[in-house]
């Protein structure tokens, strides 16, 4: 496979650039090699600037549901862009994605559209302690909320991944405010709240975690979290960022049936462009500024061309809710053959293999995993145009786009892999 514009392409951005990237994962530093640089994407495919076509299952790192390019976002744009790209004044087509959203999530009853799904952590975390007066955040180790300050303390992602120290540029007194222990254990959750219930803002939790490759929560886990925060009157928000509009159409708190007090959003619901959001209880919201003393603002919020692909995705969603038995069902072919020593964990179109023979319940056992097998098998996969994301700790993702043929092959390869390893 001839590399030679994006090995340029890199060169250069490094000169430039730190690390020559611009979200640290995509350099590639978990799996070696260059980075490659994307022309365009069509579908279920990428072309990289050498010409190299690929099935992409990183999908953005989430957002193409659709696959790319997907025409009902292309036609909403293309009309959008006609209108205006910015104008720092409400719009009515906010009030519509607003609307979608209510209508879909179990725990939203009001909503605020940010930028990333950092902003959207980080105001829901200063929401709660601004609700009930107090300044603690309990979060799991290996789940990323972002790189919001205080919660980088034992963060997944691109911390994971390159495994750094997770607290560097960050003040004692902000990390001091978070209490990180690990996922999928409910008596630590009681040890703790039981110790500090009093002090206890939130919980944060991705539902299902993506962010130290895919780990769903174990039977009744979801519900516990909720049982506790209601106890102790702390806020449950459920980091749905991933996981939004992807495991259904109300996310994991309606796969699970468990709903949260906030939830964060993003990805999907921008269809591709700068978009989350968080919302929940009404009540709560309602401290939001300038309803709400709680101050948070954004020059781009609501930016009209991130509403509009939002809306056309979400009323695509609204429209085709057999897209999710779809969703399964090419998931569940995807890892199929993933042979014996291996773990696989996937929940509908999100899906990791991680290299180890353990269960991976929790960070500690995805860091059992084997990431020099996962770097070959990456780059086995890349080099048969297939773009797995560059890590371990991260998960693949599945859009309407992939075909049952997409699949099959990636399948074959996968097992051919496995095959030529085993050799
Ligand atoms: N933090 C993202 C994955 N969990 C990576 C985002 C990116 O590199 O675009």
């Amino acid at each position: 496979m001839i590399t030679r514009q994006s090995e340029a392409l890199f060169a250069r951005a490094k000169e430039y650039i730190p690390g020559g990237v611009n979200s640290p994962v995509r350099a590639f530093r978990g799996v070696g090699g260059t980075p490659r640089f994307i022309a365009s994407g069509d579908g279920s495919r990428m072309t990289d600037v050498d010409a190299n076509e690929y099935i992409d299952y990183i999908c953005s790192w989430g957002p193409h549901l659709l696959g790319h390019r997907a025409k009902p976002i292309i036609d909403a744009l293309t009309a959008a862009l006609e209108l205006g790209t910015s104008f720092g004044a409400p719009t009515g087509r906010e009030v519509e994605l607003a609307e979608l959203i209510v209508a879909a999530v179990p725990s939203v009853e009001m909503v605020r559209l940010v930028n990333s799904g950092t902003e959207a952590c980080m105001s829901a975390i200063r929401l709660a302690r601004g609700y009930t007066g107090r300044d603690l955040t309990v979060k799991f180790e290996g789940c990323y909320h972002g790189h919001v300050d205080s919660l980088l303390v034992k963060a997944g992602s691109g911390v994971a991944t390159l495994s750094l120290p997770d607290t560097v540029g960050v003040p004692r007194a902000f990390s001091d405010t978070t209490i990180a222990i690990p996922f999928n254990d409910l008596d630590r959750v009681e040890t703790v709240f039981r110790e500090q219930g009093d002090k206890i803002a939130a919980v944060i939790v991705e539902p299902v975690a993506g962010n130290m490759g895919c780990v769903p929560p174990l039977p009744g886990y979801l519900q516990g979290l909720r049982r506790i925060t209601e106890q102790y009157g702390a806020v449950l928000i459920f980091d749905e960022v991933m996981t939004g509009f992807r495991l259904s159409r109300g996310g994991a708190q309606e796969l699970f049936g468990v709903t949260p007090d906030l939830t964060t959003l993003g990805k999907i619901i921008g269809g591709g462009l700068p978009m989350a959001a968080y919302g929940g209880r009404a009540e709560i919201m309602q401290k939001v500024a300038p309803a709400g003393p709680v101050y948070q603002a954004g020059t781009l919020s609501g930016n009209p061309l991130a509403v509009t692909a939002g809306i056309a995705v979400l009323q695509h969603i609204e429209a085709h809710p057999e897209i999710y038995e779809t969703l399964e069902q090419r998931g569940a072919d995807l890892v199929a053959d993933v042979p014996g020593g291996l773990t696989v964990n996937r929940v509908g179109s999100m899906a990791t293999i991680f290299f180890t023979t353990n269960p991976v319940r929790n960070y500690e056992e995805a860091k059992q995993s084997d990431t020099a097998q996962f770097g070959r098998f990456f780059h086995y996969l890349l080099g048969h145009g297939i773009y797995f994301p560059p890590s371990q700790f991260e998960a693949a993702f599945l859009s309407t786009a992939h075909t049952a043929d997409d699949v099959a092959y990636t399948r074959r390869v996968i097992a051919d892999f496995s095959r030529e390893a085993a050799a």
